[in-house]
């Protein structure tokens, strides 16, 4: 792989070919099933980035072998394989370090790749705005960092550097250039991601003063997260021209944050988030590249999190959805939990839609339990609101139209020393007016 190629990984990936490869997975303490679910979702991401899996080799061991992380003989298994099958690539279930990557490069005699390597070529493929576009490219650059030096030591070597300046290989200067300017670069985005960062700020300020209640989808990828939104956007009539956000069945289809006002005819208004999905063990400088994407989620009054119902083993989703929000500072805020593709589920417990407590068992694709969603959501909310009392004077006409534009006005009276409003509200709006709260329920 050359070091400096990294900017021209999505223009490369032609959307049309398809290549080949041999998936290659070591069992260390994982349950069976475990395993076997990684390597099943190994194979899916495989396919995201136009791959497809002609076999799989497997090994059982207590520890990855330093050097080549399986052992000696299955390398020799697989390099055999890669002749007969004519693979392109050899894909390894995890992260190899970066002297087992060049060991394998060069013993398999094809290029390797692990799951972060993968996950990091999906990311830049589906990289839409000029936001995820930047994130990824320094996910990619950080990712490469390490790998640098086990790619040009060899040559190091070949040149027979003494360790002083002026009797550098040449490897050792090419490896300094590199580095110097990854270096350079991984600053630059990070300063024009910092610039973005503060914009997305502003306009999140200026949602979070509209009072309007901000709703997020999360959860793992490839859940339904954005067929929900177009759904919930179609049963409110609101025109779709252009807004509807891409729904496919492909692991990690959303690379951007989308956020859109559902104005539902005689109820109040949300606004409606769209994110990123969430795997196992993604790859931290994903996680880190992708933090004010996600922070969108830490502001949300109500989080929706989806569950693809139809898989096995949901729960260990379902787990790696919390984890991730408690990392991004998510955990706390209130949560619905919609079943998802229960349309696919035999034996189902329940006829769908049901709804249990703060759950739902639907299916957003075929439209079943969309409109029972919906109303949950506002229940939701709702319990989130309290009824509180405002006195305004008429010097002041103006904090009535704000007031009717956040909060639910329930009553207005005109009196002689001022307006009476009662309205339904959250603690934002509750705290902004504070001074004009009355009652009961004023915040002291
Ligand atoms: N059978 C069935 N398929 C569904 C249902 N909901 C969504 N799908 C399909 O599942 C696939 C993924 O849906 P998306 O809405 O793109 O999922 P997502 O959670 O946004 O996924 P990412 O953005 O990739 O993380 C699409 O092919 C959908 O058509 C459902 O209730 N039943
Ligand atoms: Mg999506």
């Amino acid at each position: 792989m050359d070091a400096m190629n990294t900017e021209d990984i999505s223009t490369t990936q032609n959307e049309e070919i398809w290549q080949n490869a041999i998936l290659v997975g070591l069992q260390t303490d994982q349950k069976d099933d475990v395993f076997e679910r990684m390597m099943e979702e190994l194979e899916q991401l495989a396919e995201a980035c136009h791959i497809y899996t002609i076999a799989v080799f497997t090994q059982r061991a207590q520890n990855p072998v330093h050097a080549t992380y399986i052992g000696s003989g299955k390398v020799a298994e697989v390099a055999h394989a890669v002749k007969e099958l004519e693979a392109a690539y050899v894909i390894f279930d995890q992260t190899l370090s970066p002297m087992q990557f060049r060991n394998l490069n060069k013993e398999l005699g094809v290029e390797v790749m692990d799951r972060t390597g993968l996950i990091l070529r999906i990311f830049a493929e589906q990289a839409r705005t000029r936001e995820a576009r930047l994130q990824v490219e320094h996910a990619q650059l950080q990712y490469i960092m390490p790998r640098l030096a086990g790619m040009w030591t060899h040559l190091g070597r070949q040149a027979g550097s003494s360790g002083s300046m002026s009797n550098r290989g040449i490897g050792e200067t090419q490896l300094e250039l590199d580095r110097r300017h990854i270096e350079r670069r991984m600053a630059e985005l990070e300063k024009e991601l910092k610039g973005i960062a503060k914009e997305r700020t502003t306009q999140r300020e200026k949602r979070l003063r509209s009072g309007i209640p901000r709703v997020s989808l999360v959860g793992y990828t490839n859940a339904g997260k954005s067929t929900i939104m177009n759904r919930l956007l179609a049963i409110n009539e609101n025109p779709l021209d252009g807004k509807n956000v891409l729904e496919q069945d492909k692991l990690f289809a959303t690379l951007d944050t989308t956020v859109r006002k559902i104005q539902p005819k005689g109820e109040r208004p949300i606004l409606l988030s769209d994110t990123v999905g969430f795997i196992d063990e993604l790859p931290t400088s994903l996680v880190k590249a992708f933090r004010s994407t996600l922070e969108e989620v830490k502001y949300a009054d109500l989080l929706i999190q989806v569950i693809d119902y139809s898989d096995s083993d949901y729960r260990a989703c379902m787990k790696v959805t919390e984890e991730t929000l408690r990392e991004i500072g998510a955990a706390g805020i209130p949560m619905i939990c919609v079943f998802n593709k229960a349309d696919l589920v035999h034996d189902l417990p329940y006829e769908i839609p049901a709804v249990r407590n703060d759950s739902i068992y639907m299916s957003a694709g075929t439209g079943i339990g969309i409109r029972q969603l919906w109303e949950l959501i506002s229940k939701k909310l709702r319990e989130n609101m309290q009824e509180c009392q405002f006195h305004i004077p008429y010097t002041q006409g103006s904090i009535l139209h704000r007031l009717q534009e956040s909060a639910e006005v329930l009553s207005v009276d005109y009196q002689a020393e001022g307006i009476a409003v009662t309205a339904r509200c959250g603690d934002e709006i509750k705290n902004r007016y504070q001074e004009f709260a009355v009652g009961v329920d004023a915040v002291i």
